[in-house]
């Protein structure tokens, strides 16, 4: 009888505990490959909870089957909300069309599905970075630069690192640095490759590079940590980069930072990965009857470098900010 009681006695206060979350919110993130990654995951992880909700949180180790399963986990729990980062950009119709029939809405972060199944689809909300104007600002700080230092009319030989293939960010990036170099003819890009946004695979594609071209004046890496695991391979080569090789970055995270802060990396465009408290403010308003857009909202971004002054994007408007020891010192990630 005492054994029914206590056994009784639990699970009320499980189930009043379960139940005290006023939410329940599965996250489909994509993985770990980098400090982006990490830091967007953090902040989520840490901020979601801290406002009483109950946070299911799943790593999908790059394979978009995993991010299907997890989705499909969330229908069955019969959770309240789902956030969702697409590590490709095709192949979503069919579960996120299942995610809507089971009415539970659908928060869209960073990559984006591709534009013909965000057309198809229902979505409360969707945040994420202009990866095309990344891509642009990237070609101009580029281009821009070699002018500053009396370079401009050089014929350059660039390589360009990739992100994941069919990722929404390696695709849309490479598409604004092609937009802008167009404008550049003496920049020309000698060869791209998938890094898929590795450290370790952005250090490997680099050394075949070195030992393949003769020429390379420019490294862009769709994301730091390529970038950073390239400047390995560089210095490994006997080279100096940011002087032999002029290396652009994406990200800006603190790393990066810490490079062009050494001269090892000449800038990195940024790509801001908190998005907890954007996404808090659309669950409240959602929970109170607020109806938000389609448009992808996009945070406020710069560009970061070790001279300052640059103009970064189409309009030469947006100057580059120079890293110095207080931007070090108050980076967030
Ligand atoms: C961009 C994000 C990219 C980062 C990389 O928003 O999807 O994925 O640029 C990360 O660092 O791997």
């Amino acid at each position: 009888m005492k054994k029914l009681f206590a056994f009784a006695l639990a699970l009320v206060l499980m189930l009043s505990a379960t139940s005290a979350f006023a939410l329940t919110i599965g996250f489909s993130q994509i993985g770990q490959e980098s400090d982006w990654r990490t830091a967007n995951t953090d902040d989520i992880r840490s901020k979601l909870p801290a406002e009483g909700w109950d946070l299911l949180y799943d790593d999908a180790q790059q394979l978009q089957q995993n991010q299907i399963n997890a989705l499909r986990r969330f229908i069955t729990l019969a959770v309240d909300y789902i956030l969702f980062t697409a590590v490709t950009g095709e192949g979503w119709d069919e579960v996120l069309k299942e995610v809507n029939d089971a009415g539970i809405p659908l928060i869209l972060i960073d990559r984006m599905p591709v534009q013909e199944t965000l057309d198809q689809i229902e979505y409360a909300a969707a945040f994420g970075g202009d990866f095309v104007e990344e891509g642009r600002r990237m070609g101009y700080w580029t281009a821009r630069y070699l002018e500053s230092v009396g370079r401009g009319d050089e014929e350059v030989n660039v390589v360009l690192l990739e992100g994941t293939t069919g990722s929404a960010a390696a695709v849309d990036r490479t598409t604004g640095i092609v937009e802008a170099f167009d404008n550049y003819p003496n920049l020309k890009i000698v060869a791209q490759q998938t890094g898929n946004f590795t450290r370790a695979e952005g250090q490997a594609v680099m050394e075949s590079w070195l030992k393949s071209i003769d020429k390379i004046d420019v490294l862009l890496a769709e994301n730091d940590d390529m970038g950073l695991g390239a400047i390995d391979a560089i210095k490994a080569a006997g080279l100096v980069p940011g002087v032999d090789i002029i290396i652009v970055g994406c990200d800006a995270v603190k790393v990066a930072h810490e490079a062009v802060f050494a001269g090892e990396m000449n800038a990195t465009i940024e790509c801001n990965p908190l998005y907890s408290a954007s996404v808090i403010k659309v669950i409240k308003g959602l929970e109170a009857g607020e109806v938000y857009g389609r448009d992808v909202m996009h945070p406020d971004e710069s560009v970061y470098d070790a001279v300052g002054g640059i103009p970064s994007d189409e309009s030469g408007e947006l100057l580059s900010i120079l890293v110095d020891q207080d931007i070090l010192d108050t980076r967030q990630y």
